[in-house]
């Protein structure tokens, strides 16, 4: 007997169907037979809205009325996904909903295909920011997601005819949302520019302009839970909507420049992942949303009190800043306890620096975040003293620390130059409780390296939390196949909220009947991909060959062009005989990337794979042995899709730059085998699946600093091997541009003289591997065992074991009662 724990309301599938005709009429006002699969969207997201009601409420009472803590997840970004299907199956209405549709003469998939993706985060980070609250909303711990409702999301992906990447806006809330409720009554006001002045002894801030800050507030449904927790998103409106005396003299554009001005703060998301922008806009957004949300807690948590005990703040709400992106938010805090609420500063302190925690997501240089003092002072004047002074405090402290003079001069907040500047990273290291990394890596390498002062005389406040995915969306709703078959071999369907029953699977890799059984849902998740390849995009997919993929952000230190050479080089042995391609396992390398708009090396690597695919698909050579899938706007519903159909994950960043990565987790789970390097949260999936089941190569991070310090030539690399030698050849020599050297010839250069990632000297070790990975896919049991292996043993990358390392490590709470 299976044991089903799996919620399940108990409305009937004919009632549910009534709820939406009711909602088509008196919403919609339209009848089931003029209502369009769209209209059916809205209608059956806002029924199953109202079935989460009374557990929203509930949380809400709870959380305000208990002595549990709370937690604020401050993120410029929630990659969220698309809504209704996951909100069915936390609500237990996924079967009532099949049915009613139906019955209502709709095809569910259409109804599911209808809704618009919310792309409100870049990657990683925001994608992660959406895993961490669904696993709050699942372990019932109270919540509230903090972020921005941008209007336009990242950007749309579009591939022009030279296979150049095209960036169309992202009008996502062009279509009707109905899962954000816009909470007028609820807004704040968030102030900018101006001036300090004295008054009574006192610093007072006479700000400049303003703009609202409206909450859309989304419900966060835990999966078996009970519980249902808060995104608020907040949107910027003007509060002069329109300047009537410009207006009456005709100056239309004159007129409605306020509002303009305001509602640009919430307009779009930055598509830089990585690169810091320094703009003002992007300042002004971040200070936007922070300074709404800790406004918005203070409401929340003192419901009606004009003069609120605020010390004991940090014992309502915990708040994690997630990366330096909400950090401004710490002189926000001061200054709203010590202005608004007049608080002495020590007392300010001691509140502030309980309440945040600080989460850092990169390595590379570049993307920690610094802010022009003047910049800040402009935008936010009284923040800037304030930020001073916790500057002059922090000096204060490290001189009775330490006598290392030049030390203190590197840990200083504010820099001591003309154009002096303000290092997040460092501000929230200092006044945040805990400082963590996102795998084990790369919170060793925050201590040893990019934050190492701060670790030799604050040791205590270092910690690793390392990320997770969960397993809700990407096993159970992308991996419906998978997930009836672990279920089955469980004998339980339990695994979704406790992943580590997932070991349980590990006799089974030795049951042929259940390897088998494996390999065809796999099979029949490729076939699946391919007819979405084919409907969506015109591909023509082969599901008999081996689905190789690399989905990520287009970086070079990712190193796609590691990978793009590699085919280069096997199209390259094949094309001059040297290698017979009969002898290779036939294989469909599928890429999904975007690149962020400035970007150029990036963007033209993109334009090289795309034009390496036009032609090695057109060659009747390679034909039914390479080809190269490129679909473009890759996004979290491509990724549904392509993760359950993968065979091979490619991992393959320079040892030491992906702080984790999170895709990798999901392949795991999702019965990849990896190829990978020694980055990240690689080493940790390899330590729990095993060795033998991860295909490891290239450089350590060790060897990497030691490469670096020999003084790296790449060129050397290239004399070396010949077959690396025949792939960037092809590259310059218009191979893939129409005979034009020219048009790569800025990649080519690169790869020769400087080559940052260390591409070409890792190259020969990559290529050599892939003959092993080709060994093993020849015996079709043992590379299916070994992906059995990899998913029995991946339990631990759930985002509820993450969040569990949370609540232990740095936020000290836990779930509110039953
Ligand atoms: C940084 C910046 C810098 C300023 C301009 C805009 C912008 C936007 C986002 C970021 C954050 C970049 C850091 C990031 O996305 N890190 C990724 O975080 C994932 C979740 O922890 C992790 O798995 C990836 O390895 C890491 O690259």
């Amino acid at each position: 007997m299976t044991e089903l724990t799996a919620p399940k309301s108990s409305i009937s599938s004919k009632d549910f169907a009534n709820e939406i005709r009711e909602l088509l009429k008196y919403e919609q006002g339209v009848t089931p037979e003029q209502a369009s699969a769209a209209d059916v969207y809205v209608a059956a997201s806002s029924a199953v809205r109202r079935h989460l009601m009374d557990s929203w409420m509930k949380t809400q009472q709870d959380m305000v009325n208990g002595n549990t803590k709370a937690v604020g997840y401050l993120s410029a970004e929630f990659l969220m996904g698309r809504q209704l299907r996951n909100s069915l199956l936390n609500a237990g209405l996924t079967e009532q909903f099949n049915e009613a549709v139906k019955e209502l003469g709709f095809d569910a998939q259409k109804v599911i295909d209808a809704e618009y993706e919310p792309g409100l985060g870049n990657g990683g980070l925001g994608r992660l920011a959406a895993c961490f609250i669904d696993s709050l909303a699942s372990l019932g711990v109270p919540a509230f997601g903090y972020g921005i409702q941008y209007k336009y999301g990242i950007f749309r992906q579009e591939f022009d005819e030279e296979g150049k990447q095209v960036e169309r806006p992202d009008y996502w809330l062009a279509n009707e949302d109905p899962w954000g409720h816009i909470d007028y009554g609820r807004s704040q006001r968030v102030n900018f520019g101006g001036e300090v002045v004295e008054e009574d002894g006192k610093r007072v801030w006479k700000p400049a302009w303003a703009v609202r800050a409206i909450p859309v507030d989304y419900m966060v449904p835990g999966y078996a839970s009970g519980r249902v927790n808060t995104l608020r998103l907040w949107q910027a409106k003007s509060y002069d909507e329109f300047d009537l005396l410009e207006f009456n003299k005709s100056e239309y554009m004159k007129a409605v420049e306020p509002q303009v001005q305001a509602e640009n703060i919430s307009k779009i998301l930055y598509p830089e992942d990585s690169t810091q922008v320094g703009k003002e806009l992007r300042l002004e957004q971040q200070y936007f949303f922070t300074s709404a949300s800790l406004h918005d807690a203070i409401r929340v948590f003192y419901p009606g009190q004009d003069k609120p005990d605020l010390t004991t703040f940090a014992d309502k709400i915990t708040f994690q800043l997630n990366d330096t992106h909400p950090v401004i938010g710490i002189p926000e805090l001061m200054r709203i306890l010590i202005d608004e609420y007049g608080y002495d500063w020590d007392t300010a302190w001691t509140v502030t620096t309980k309440t945040f925690n600080y989460t850092c997501h990169t390595l590379l240089p570049e993307a920690l975040e610094v802010w022009p003092a003047s910049l800040i002072g402009k935008l936010l004047p009284r923040h800037l003293e304030i930020i001073e002074k916790i500057n002059d405090q922090f000096l204060a402290e490290l001189a009775d620390l330490t006598d290392d003079q030049d030390k203190i001069e590197r840990m200083r907040i504010v820099t001591d130059e003309d154009d002096a500047k303000v290092r997040m990273a460092y501000l929230a290291t200092y006044a945040g409780s805990h400082v963590n990394g996102v795998a084990e890596l790369h919170s060793q390498l925050l201590k040893d390296v990019t934050l190492r002062d701060f670790s030799d005389l604050f040791d205590a406040k270092f910690t690793n939390v390392t990320n997770g995915v969960t397993p809700r969306r990407f096993m159970k709703l992308a991996n419906p196949g998978l997930s009836e078959l672990i279920t089955e071999g469980l004998g339980t369907d339990k695994w979704l909220s406790d992943l580590e029953l997932l070991k349980g699977l590990e006799p089974l890799a030795q049951d042929d009947e259940f390897v088998k059984k494996f390999a065809k849902v796999k099979y029949d998740n490729k076939v699946k991909f391919a007819q979405f390849a084919k409907d969506e995009y015109g591909f023509d997919l082969d599901a008999s060959t081996m689905f190789d993929t690399m989905i990520k952000r287009l970086h070079e230190y990712k190193r796609q062009a590691l990978k793009i050479l590699e085919v280069i080089a096997t199209y390259a042995d094949i094309k001059s005989g040297k290698v017979n391609a009969d002898d290779l396992t036939p294989r469909t390398f599928i890429f999904g990337a975007k690149s962020a708009p400035g970007y150029y090396m990036a963007k033209l690597t993109i334009q090289l794979i795309n034009n390496v695919a036009k032609v090695i698909n057109n060659d009747p050579d390679v034909k039914g042995k390479l080809k190269i899938a490129f679909p473009y706007n890759y996004n979290i519903r491509v990724a549904q899709l392509l993760i359950p159909a993968t065979e091979l994950d490619e991992q393959i960043s320079q040892a030491g730059k992906e702080a984790s990565g999170t895709s990798n987790m999901k392949f795991a789970l999702n019965g990849a085998l990896t190829v990978g390097t020694l980055d990240g949260a690689n080493v940790e999936i390899r330590a729990r699946v095993g060795a033998e089941n991860f295909f490891l190569f290239g450089m350590t991070v060790d060897e990497v600093e030691a490469l670096y310090a020999a003084g790296y030539d790449p060129s050397k690399y290239y004399e070396a091997d010949p077959r690396l030698k025949a792939a960037i050849d092809m590259v310059a020599n218009g191979t893939f541009s129409d005979g034009d050297a020219e048009t790569y010839e800025p990649l080519v250069t690169d790869w020769l003289k400087k080559d940052w990632f260390m591409t070409l000297a890792d190259f020969t070790a990559y290529h050599d591997i892939q003959s092993q990975i080709d060994t093993l896919y020849a015996d079709q049991l043992e590379w299916n065992r070994k992906a059995i292996l990899n998913v029995a043993n991946s339990g631990y990358f759930s985002s509820d074991r993450s969040i569990e390392d949370y609540l232990e490590r740095i936020w000290m709470t836990g779930p509110l009662d039953k």
